[in-house]
């Protein structure tokens, strides 16, 4: 047990060249707890706010020296003060949401808030002497949820389009997903296998084969339905089958499509409502067999996302990304109104671990499926890593089998797998 001695921050870059926050979390035992927070670029509308300078001649206004301010005048010298051991993470995170005291965190910023609450929930997993992923799910179960600790499949995204790609693409992400009864490294190894031929395919044909941001290619198409036909071309070429070693699935993040009432995307010559978006989906489904359809309709569409539930929900997971945002009251909403079955996880949407958690536990009592994802700006920090073992989600979703700041996730899970392994021989 040790108290929390002195919390400061600073400016770092994230993956895309823009400024975010990093968090050191000092306890008076002289153990460091180190967090740095990322950042969306499809954000929804509804998400806490991240709190940037726009201070125009620093960074094109991206700068967060309002944010790092708030952490090293305001959170920390409170915390300190408070003389609080490091492993009360519910009543921390309750002292910062009060700190806040906003519902959107619109005071001090969820990116302050955070980099705090991950800073000293690392530092409290080092102070104990035990892995990050187990002190998470000792926090987990703290918190009533019933989750056993175990490494999630991986959903990698293998094309970028959207707001993420340099390519045409509408669709925003194209899922691959190793089947659940696949080893991590095994799906690790299947999804970087296909990750070079897909990209040695774009290459032969001339297509642009570099990455968007979140490492998966970026290309050129004629349709969103072509980047899957060149998923399913490259998982055949690899010796795999889909179906049975791999499925598919995409974020469309809709919202980036969607103006005034109707959905406009290069695979149809004219704009789609949302019934004939729908159609359109459930065509691809019928081709494709999609595990995963996060975002198919826009965030505030919830009489649509029922109809989309009740039609496509029995075979598909259908994810709330935008439309949930980590919050809990849109989550209940969504329970209520059966929107969908699935939730994104991600927790600056929100602000802190803990109340990240409560998300998790709803979602766990609604019998939905959790997906922990990290965010297309991102840092090499791997605390999402440890966090989705920890709460034993169904799915994670870091991106591609490629980049820095992807791999050093699912890198990370590679080694908690083993480290779970082992520790379990050796307690036998
Ligand atoms: C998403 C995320 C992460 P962003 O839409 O699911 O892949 O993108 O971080 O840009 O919101
Ligand atoms: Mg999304």
């Amino acid at each position: 047990m040790s108290k929390i001695k002195r919390i400061w921050s600073y400016e770092i870059l994230d993956s895309r060249a823009t400024p975010t926050i990093e968090c050191v979390c000092l306890l008076e035992s002289g153990v460091l707890g180190v967090y740095s927070v990322p950042s969306g670029a499809s954000t929804g509308t509804h998400e806490s706010l991240e709190l940037r300078d726009k201070d125009e001649t620093r960074y094109r206004g991206k700068g967060v020296l309002k944010a790092v301010q708030n952490v090293n005048e305001v959170i920390g010298p409170s915390l300190v003060l408070s003389g609080i051991d490091a492993t009360k993470q519910s009543e921390i995170d309750a002292k910062l949401i009060e700190m806040d005291g906003t519902e959107n965190k619109t005071r001090l910023g969820a990116n302050s808030i955070l980099s705090v609450s991950g800073a000293v929930c690392k530092a409290a997993a080092a102070e104990q002497k035990i892995g990050l992923y187990e002190w998470i799910n000792k926090l987990a179960i703290e918190k009533g949820i019933k989750a056993k600790m175990h490494i999630p499949t991986a959903v990698f995204n293998m094309i970028n389009g959207g707001l993420h790609g340099a390519g045409n693409l509408d669709f925003q992400e194209f899922f691959l997903i190793p089947a659940s009864t696949k080893s991590f490294s095994e799906g690790l190894r299947i999804g970087a296998e296909i990750y070079m031929v897909i990209g040695q395919n774009l290459a032969r044909r001339g297509a642009i084969h570099s990455v968007g941001d979140e490492g998966g290619y970026a290309p050129n198409l004629f349709t969103n339905a072509d980047a899957l036909e060149i998923m399913v071309e490259a998982i055949g070429q690899a010796n795999y089958q889909v179906g049975r070693d791999v499925f598919l699935g995409l974020d469309v993040a809709s919202n980036t499509f969607y103006s005034d009432g109707v959905y406009t995307i290069r695979d149809k010559s004219a704009p789609l409502n949302e019934d004939s978006l729908i159609s359109y989906y459930k065509e691809l489904n019928n081709i494709y067999h999609m595990a995963i359809l996060e975002d198919p309709l826009y965030e505030d569409a919830w009489e649509g996302w029922k109809k989309l539930k009740s039609i496509l929900g029995s075979q598909v997971s259908i994810v709330g990304d935008d439309l949930l945002v980590t919050n809990i009251k849109r989550l209940e909403k969504a329970i209520q109104n059966d929107s969908c079955n699935a939730v994104l996880v991600k927790p600056n949407q929100v602000g802190t671990i803990s109340e990240t958690l409560d998300v998790i536990k709803k979602s766990y009592d609604a019998n939905w499926k959790v997906m922990v994802s990290h965010r297309s700006g991102e840092t090499n920090d791997s605390f999402i890593a440890d966090f989705a073992v920890g709460v034993g989600s169904h799915y994670v979703k870091f991106g591609a089998p490629a980049r820095g700041e992807r791999i050093s996730k699912y890198n990370r899970l590679a080694a908690i797998e083993k480290e779970l392994l082992y520790k379990n021989e050796s307690s036998k």
